[in-house]
C-alpha cells in the first residue's frame, strides 16, 4: 500500500482538508493506495500555481526545442518504467495485461510524437490588401484544466498532457478518483525531467468539487474533458462562466456493420474485440452489431462459440484477456442494463451474469454478454452501457444498415466489414462518426485525430488536430509607411 501526495506548484502536498481516499484493485478488493481527496480549495491552489507559472514563469519563453526535449525525457522514463506502469494500470483499473502494455507503449509514443511537434508549430504570412506585412502566429492558450476518466488512466492523461505542454500551456490534470495512481507517478517523472514548478499540476479528487472547480474557475482558459456525456454537458455549462475553450470526448454507442460479403473469420474476430476489449469499458467500443440477415444466424452462432475463449480473471494472470469492471457501482449499472435488455425482450445468447469461482468472488466481474434480436428502439440499443454487453440487430439492405448506424444521439466510432472496398468507402462516407475502421476495429494512432460527431463530443485529440486544440491564433499587422495617413 502506497500513500501518495498530489503535485501543486512543484511540491508534493496533501489535501487541505487532510482527507484521503482508498484506491482498491477491482479484481481482488485489495487496498493499493491512499491518495489525497482534493476539493475545490485544492483545485484553486493548483489553478493559482499554473496561472503563476504561465503568467510569470519561464515556460512560455522556453524554446520549443527545450519543451520537446523535456517531453522526450518523459517518453523515455515511461519506457524505463514500462513494467511498473503496466502492473499499476492493471491493478488500478482492472484491465488485462496485454491491453495495459498497449497503453503504456502508446503513452510513451504519444509524448515522443508531441515532443517532436513542439518545434513544428508554424504561423503564416498573408498579403493584406493595403500592403501591410501581416503575420498569423500561434500561441499557447494558457492554463488548461484537464479531466480524465478511469478506463485508460495513463493514456488519457497522456493524450491531454502531451499536446498541451508541447504547445506551451500550463496544466492542472485531474485523473478519475477511481484510478489516480499512474497520473501521480507521471507527476514524479515530470519533476525528475525538470519541468518548471507549476507547469504540470496533478490533483486527485472527485468530480464534484475538484473537477467542477477546473471547469468553472475563470482563471482557467481551457477545459479538456473525457468522460460520460451527462458529465460532459455539465462541464460545458460550467465552462460558459468565462467562455472557456472546451474540448469534450464523450460517450458512444458505436455500430459495427457486417455485410455478408465480409471475410467471415476475420470479421468474427474483430467484432468480439470491438465489443469486449477492455471489458467494453471503451468509449469507442463496438457495442451495436448490425449484421446482414443472410449471415446473421451463422455469424452470431460463431460469436457465441468463441466467447468461452475470452478468459476472465485478474489482469496479471496468464492468459487473461478480460478483467473486472472498474467498481462495484459500475458493475451494478452494467447489470441493470442486462436486466433491462431481458425485460425489453431481447434474446440473451450468452453471459448476463457474474462468473462463478473463488477467483471471482472479490472482484467486479461480469461475463461477456451477447443479446440477439435487439430492436433499435430498445435501451440496450441506444444507451451507452460501458461494459461487456453486445447488442445484435439484423438488417437486410445497405441503406437500412446506414440508417440504423446513424440512428443514435452519439457519433463517435463505427466499423464496416466487407470485402467490397467500394462499398466499404461508400458506407463509411455516409456514417456520421469521427473514428471509423474498414475491416478491423480499435487500432488507434497517435498521428490520427480522435473525437466524435453529435453528442460524442467537441474537438479532436491526437495528431496535428490535438495540438491545434491547445493553440490560440493571433494576427499581427505591421504598417510599413511612416507618413501620417491624415485620418482627422
Ligand atoms: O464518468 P464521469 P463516470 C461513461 C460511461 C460511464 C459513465 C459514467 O457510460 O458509465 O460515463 O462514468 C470527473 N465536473 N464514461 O461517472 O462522471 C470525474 O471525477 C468536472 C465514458 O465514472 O464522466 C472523472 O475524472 N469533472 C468515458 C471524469 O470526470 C467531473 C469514460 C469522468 O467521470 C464532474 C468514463 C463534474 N461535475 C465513463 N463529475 C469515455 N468517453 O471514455 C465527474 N467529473
Amino acid at each position: 500500500m502506497k500513500e501518495y501526495k498530489m503535485l501543486i506548484g512543484g511540491e508534493w502536498v496533501s489535501a487541505k482538508s487532510g482527507q484521503t481516499r482508498d484506491v482498491t484493485d477491482p479484481a481482488s478488493g485489495e487496498l493499493l493506495a491512499k491518495v489525497p481527496e482534493a476539493n475545490a480549495d485544492d483545485a484553486k491552489l493548483a489553478i493559482a500555481a499554473a496561472r503563476k507559472a504561465f503568467d510569470e514563469g519561464p515556460w512560455r519563453s522556453t524554446p520549443a526545442l527545450e519543451r520537446g526535449k523535456l517531453l522526450f525525457k518523459v517518453s523515455k522514463a515511461i519506457m524505463d518504467n514500462f513494467d511498473k506502469f503496466v502492473e499499476m494500470e492493471v491493478r488500478d483499473c482492472g484491465k488485462p495485461r496485454r491491453e495495459a502494455e498497449f497503453d503504456v507503449g502508446d503513452a510513451a509514443n504519444c509524448f515522443e510524437y508531441y515532443g517532436g511537434l513542439a518545434t513544428k508549430i508554424h504561423g503564416q504570412t498573408m498579403n493584406t490588401p493595403d500592403g501591410s506585412v501581416s503575420l498569423i502566429v500561434r500561441e499557447p492558450i494558457g492554463v488548461c484544466g484537464q479531466i480524465v476518466p478511469w478506463n485508460y488512466p495513463l493514456l488519457m492523461s497522456t493524450w491531454k498532457l502531451a499536446p498541451a505542454l508541447a504547445a506551451g500551456n500550463c496544466v492542472i490534470l485531474k485523473p478519475s478518483e477511481l484510478t489516480p495512481m499512474s497520473a501521480l507517478e507521471l507527476g514524479q517523472i515530470f519533476m525528475d525531467a525538470g519541468f518548471p514548478p507549476g507547469v504540470v499540476n496533478i490533483i486527485t479528487g472527485p468530480g464534484a468539487g475538484a473537477g467542477e472547480e477546473l471547469a468553472t474557475n475563470p482563471k482557467v482558459d481551457k477545459v479538456a474533458f473525457t468522460g460520460g456525456t451527462v458529465t460532459g454537458k455539465k462541464v460545458m455549462q460550467n465552462a460558459t462562466n468565462n467562455i472557456k475553450n472546451v474540448t469534450l470526448e464523450l460517450g458512444g454507442k458505436n455500430p459495427v456493420i457486417v455485410f455478408d460479403d465480409c471475410n467471415f473469420d476475420s470479421a468474427v474476430d474483430w467484432t468480439l474485440f470491438a465489443a469486449f476489449a477492455n471489458q467494453g469499458e471503451v468509449c469507442s467500443a463496438g457495442s451495436r452489431l448490425l449484421v446482414q440477415k443472410s449471415i446473421h444466424r451463422k455469424f452470431v452462432d460463431e460469436l457465441v462459440k468463441r466467447v468461452p475463449r475470452i478468459k476472465l480473471g485478474h489482469g496479471l494472470n496468464e492468459g487473461v484477456v478480460m478483467g473486472p469492471l472498474v467498481s462495484a457501482a459500475h458493475r451494478d449499472k452494467v447489470e441493470s442494463y442486462i436486466k433491462i435488455g431481458i425485460d425489453e425482450g431481447a434474446k440473451l445468447l450468452c453471459g448476463g451474469k457474474r462468473p462463478e469461482g473463488k477467483e471471482f468472488e472479490k472482484g467486479n466481474f461480469v461475463e461477456p454478454t451477447i443479446f440477439d434480436d435487439v430492436k433499435p428502439s430498445m435501451r440496450i440499443a441506444r444507451e451507452e452501457i460501458f461494459g461487456p454487453v453486445l447488442s445484435v440487430i439484423p438488417f437486410e439492405t445497405e441503406e437500412e444498415a446506414i440508417a440504423l448506424a446513424n440512428d443514435s444521439e452519439y457519433g463517435l466510432a463505427a466499423g464496416v466489414f466487407t470485402s467490397n472496398i467500394t462499398r466499404g468507402h461508400r458506407v463509411i462516407g455516409k456514417i456520421r462518426a469521427g473514428i471509423t475502421w474498414i475491416n478491423n476495429y480499435h487500432p488507434t494512432y497517435n498521428e490520427m485525430p480522435w473525437g466524435g460527431y453529435k453528442q460524442s463530443g467537441i474537438g479532436r485529440e491526437l495528431g496535428l488536430f490535438g495540438i491545434e486544440a491547445y493553440l490560440e491564433t493571433k494576427q499581427i499587422n505591421i504598417w510599413l509607411d511612416d507618413n501620417p495617413v491624415g485620418w482627422y
